[in-house]
């Protein structure tokens, strides 16, 4: 029987007042699955004042660091012990194959348990100003924190969200991307069944037109972090300005992977495709540029190419899939019309391009890993971010112009470069203006490490202490320890 999603608020799982649903389909079949309520600007409205109360009422946001944590661990537990139904959950709402959905479930459990453990670390500081003045440094939450996520990681995006702004103390409203709620609402059933108060975390699906804007635009939300399109971001950041509430982003890329002529080619080779394969390209971080050094150009085309055709495309439920289907019939549409461009673009295609239709994927959304090889700066399959298994291969002469090509875009989230002489690999990516990069390797990171981007790819950073301070508010408090008149005016 097809999933009736129930919206959570203030710890009830409710209608919409608005009847109608939105079919939630596996891309891998287009079979319905699930169908989701919509949440309506009022219902939106509503909720952030629920989120507000309890905010203000302390019932969260007043407790110790360490029974924060406690219940931290509560949901770590509960995620850990549901890994296996989110997986499923994961694999039939967005199409990825089985392996990268357990990894999400695994590390969504893991960030959790992160957070717990880092409220229990110090974070304030204290100062002596002078003999007679003590100065603390105290973090507080902020307030209410509204939190919009995208479909191509719906299980961890939201955790990567909801985890550091309930560690600080907040209340939160999450809203999944309309089309990926499944394991959003499964991780608030786990929430339900933990000890937070009822009212702090709220789950609301719907439009971002309507949700989301409607939390953007909102006077009582005080903070929002959005993960998802630059184009959007930028709209979140101008609808943030009426109350000045704090904006966190983390957007889109399109990242230089740059080789040079002394890489362990096989190495090279192996996670280039890895950089851009893996969740079907659909990957914010995804190494879609690759800039290769024109001595091993030809060579690394070959190998490349080789390897990317013999990548299993099909459904994420089959143990031989290696690469899944795309999020939807609206986004493997726009994947397909890049394609297209890049052909029109005079760019060599040497590998994929097309719809895969064999072989029982015929319903699905699947597409062949595409290559384009001899491809230039000016070209849009180059300049813009396509989120799909499409990736350039471009050549470089030297160390000065791999640096050029790899800055030439107005985004800056990830990067990386291969070389076994490990001068000019640290020499090169501290060149590299984004903010998450890799030497010899690629994707590979973990939650210590603050993720986000510079330039257009968004303001701020998830994960480790970075990701707290995202909603926490900073205080100074000075304390006069001998409080006598200072005689100013006399
Ligand atoms: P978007 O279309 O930007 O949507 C992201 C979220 O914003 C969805 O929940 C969407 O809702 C909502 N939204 C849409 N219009 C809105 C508005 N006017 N006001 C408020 N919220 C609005 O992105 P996407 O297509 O889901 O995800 C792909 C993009 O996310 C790529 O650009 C990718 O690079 C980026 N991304 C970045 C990162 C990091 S960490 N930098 C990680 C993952 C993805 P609906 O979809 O329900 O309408």
């Amino acid at each position: 029987m097809t999933k009736e999603l129930k919206q959570y608020i203030n710890g009830q799982w409710v209608e919409s007042s608005d009847p109608k649903k939105l079919n939630i389909i596996n891309p891998a079949t287009q079979e319905v699955i699930a169908r989701a309520a919509k949440a309506t600007k009022e219902e939106t409205e509503e909720t952030i004042k629920i989120a507000k109360r309890t905010f203000e009422s302390g019932v969260w946001s007043d407790r110790s660091p360490q029974e924060r944590a406690a219940v931290l661990v509560q949901i770590a537990d509960k995620l850990q012990e549901n890994i296996d139904e989110l997986t499923e959950l994961e694999v039939q709402n967005n199409g990825k194959t089985r392996r990268e959905a357990r990894s999400d479930a695994e590390e969504a459990a893991n960030t959790f348990r992160y957070y717990a453990g880092l409220l229990n670390i110090p974070n304030d500081q204290a100062y002596e100003a002078s003999e007679d003045m003590q100065t603390l440094i105290v973090k507080e939450p902020i307030g209410v924190a509204g939190l919009i996520v995208p479909w191509n990681f719906p299980l961890l995006m939201s955790v990567w969200k909801i985890a550091p702004a309930l560690a600080a103390g907040n209340s939160i409203l999450l809203k999944p991307a309309e089309i990926t709620p499944m394991t959003a609402v499964k991780v608030f059933e786990l929430i339900d069944e933990s000890d937070l108060p009822k009212g702090v975390a709220n789950l609301l699906m719907g439009s971002g037109s309507v949700v989301g804007q409607t939390i953007a635009e909102s006077d009582d939300v005080d903070v929002v972090s959005f993960t998802g399109s630059t184009g959007v971001g930028r709209h979140i950041m101008q609808a943030a300005t009426g109350n000045m509430k704090k904006v966190s982003l983390e957007l889109g890329g399109k990242s230089p992977n740059i080789i040079f002529d002394d890489a362990d080619l096989e190495t090279a080779v192996d996670y280039s495709l890895f950089g851009i394969f893996m969740g079907s390209g659909q990957v914010c971080s995804s190494g879609s540029r690759i800039l290769v050094q024109e001595g091993i150009y030809d060579e690394f085309v070959e190998k490349y190419v080789e390897k990317a055709k013999g990548i299993r495309v099909g459904p994420g439920n089959d143990k031989q899939s290696q690469m899944g289907a795309i999020v939807s019939e609206k986004h493997f549409e726009s994947i397909l019309e890049y394609i297209r461009i890049g052909k029109e673009e005079g760019a060599n295609l040497a590998q994929g391009g097309n719809r895969i239709k064999k072989d029982g994927l015929e319903k699905g959304f699947f597409i062949e890993p595409t290559v384009f090889t001899h491809v230039t700066s000016d070209m849009r399959i180059v300049r813009e971010e396509i989120f799909g298994p499409v990736v350039t291969i471009q050549k470089f002469k030297n160390e000065e112009e791999a640096i050029k090509i790899a800055n030439d875009t107005v985004f800056g989230l990830a990067g990386a470069v291969f070389s076994t002489d490990q001068n000019k690999a640290l020499r090169v990516i501290k060149k590299v203006r984004a903010g998450i990069t890799w030497v010899n390797a690629y994707h590979l990171t973990n939650i210590q490490a603050p993720w986000g981007g510079y330039k257009q790819s968004g303001i701020g950073r998830s994960l480790g202490t970075y990701g707290l301070g995202e909603y926490q508010e900073t205080k100074q408090i000075n304390i006069n320890l001998s409080p006598k008149p200072i005689h100013w005016f006399e």
